[in-house]
């Protein structure tokens, strides 16, 4: 692969704040890959620097990536890893390394004459067998998708979600989700007055009931949709060293456990993200045993508490909850690593240790579908995503990747 030209530009993510695109131009063809902006941003994610900075960083090292040639994913990222060898990418930045180490992700895709999905599994293949005969197929993860936002309501947990206890297909549950999107909001408002159809960053709908009226809305729309209920905690948006601060409450963490164990038990969720601050790997350990049992919609192992700044899509952290049982299941963000190789690692480390995996999108979003890809080729079991506004772009694109499928089953 003979690289012809190298460039960063600064384009802006959903919430309007800069972020960056590098477009890499081949003998094979040409790509371009931009990287979301966090807001509710974990503490041990790699380094996310301003645009204009990550710009300049690129101005320093872009020659590295323009005279070598590649033979594989593995060099790049090594490469990236070699220029800033501290753990979390803070010299580059690790959106500055996510958007050359996907950059050349795509590029060897073209190279390889190969769908970006089909070029993960091909790629991600052969390391999974936990058995030589257990074989990864190629299946489409089942959505997540954020439908009430906390975040500028009367809740103070983050996100309320919906996600379908079987699925025909990807296609199907989005039609069914897209449709109670709509439910929603005549529910919302029936009950909430002051409700003006806002929504906030990722186009979950904003209200001023408190959280035990959504959830109550929320069981209602499930129940009738055979759906299920998640949510985002984003407990360490809450956590203020000693205590959960709530808009009426402050609990300290055997409340907080006891709070949210409650939640479980009155309301029909299946997922729970982030319960507790990122770095208490003993009390998400507490509510996953208390909550493990077969629960309908959840699988087999019970209510799936996911850890997404509790990991920060870092090995090293993963593996601190697989010894301390931490979590049933894993959020994985490209953005909280810096590489495609570092990504799949994750990955594959929490699919050898029976953890669900949720591929998720970040609340500053920009149309790059990478995301999509690496949910399907990596095999993951869920992808979290929004179900309306400029979100539909990702929803639409686990669309066309699940009927590409089905033509090459026909093949
Ligand atoms: C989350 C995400 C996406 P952010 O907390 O899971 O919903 O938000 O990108 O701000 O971390
Ligand atoms: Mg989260």
């Amino acid at each position: 692969m003979l690289i012809r030209e190298l460039k960063i530009r600064k384009i802006f993510a959903t919430t309007s704040i800069p972020t960056i695109e590098i477009k890499l131009c081949t003998n094979k063809g040409i790509v371009r890959s931009s990287v979301p902006v966090g807001t509710s941003t974990g503490r041990h994610e790699a380094t996310a620097l301003p645009a204009t900075d990550a710009i300049k960083k690129f101005a320093l090292i872009s020659r590295y990536f323009r005279a070598e040639s590649f033979d594989t994913q593995e060099d790049v990222d090594f490469t990236l890893h070699a220029i800033d060898k501290s753990s979390n990418f803070k010299e580059i930045g690790g959106n500055l390394a996510l958007g050359i180490s996907s950059a050349f992700f795509k590029a060897f895709t073209i190279e390889a004459h190969m769908n970006l999905f089909e070029y993960v599994y091909d790629q991600c293949k052969p390391k999974w067998h936990r058995e030589p005969k257990e074989q990864h197929k190629l299946s489409m993860p089942m959505p997540i998708c954020n439908m009430v936002g906390g975040w500028h309501g009367q809740s103070d947990i983050q996100e309320f979600l919906l996600l379908p206890v079987q699925q025909k297909s990807f296609a199907n549950s989005a039609a069914l989700l897209s449709e109670v999107y709509h439910k929603i909001k005549k529910e919302l408002k029936k009950e909430d007055k002051s409700f003006a159809y806002g929504k906030d960053i990722e186009s979950a709908w904003i209200t001023a009931l408190n959280y035990e009226r959504v959830l109550a809305i929320l069981t209602k729309v499930a129940n009738e949709n055979l759906l299920k209920l998640g949510i985002d905690v984003a407990a360490s948006g809450l956590w203020d060293g000693q205590r959960y601060i709530y808009k009426h409450d402050k609990l300290m963490r055997i409340e907080q456990l006891n709070f949210i164990t409650e939640l479980a038990k009155r309301f029909p969720i299946v997922y729970i993200e982030d319960p507790f601050e990122e770095d208490d790997f003993i009390t998400h350990a507490v509510l996953t045993h208390r909550l493990s049992g077969d629960r309908e919609g959840s699988g087999d192992s019970g209510v799936m508490v996911c850890g997404d700044d509790l990991y920060a899509t870092n090995l090293y952290r993963l593996h601190k909850g697989i010894e301390q049982k931490s979590t049933n299941a894993v959020i994985i963000k490209p953005n909280q690593v810096g590489t495609i190789t570092d990504t799949i690692k994750f990955t594959q480390e929490a699919k050898k240790n029976g953890l669900k995996t949720v591929m998720s999108h970040r609340s500053g979003e920009t149309s790059d579908t990478l995301i999509c890809h690496l949910a399907v080729g990596l095999g993951c079991d869920y992808i979290k995503l929004g179900i309306a506004g400029e979100r539909i772009t990702k929803i639409n694109e686990m669309i066309r990747i699940e009927e590409k499928i089905l033509e090459m089953k026909d093949i």
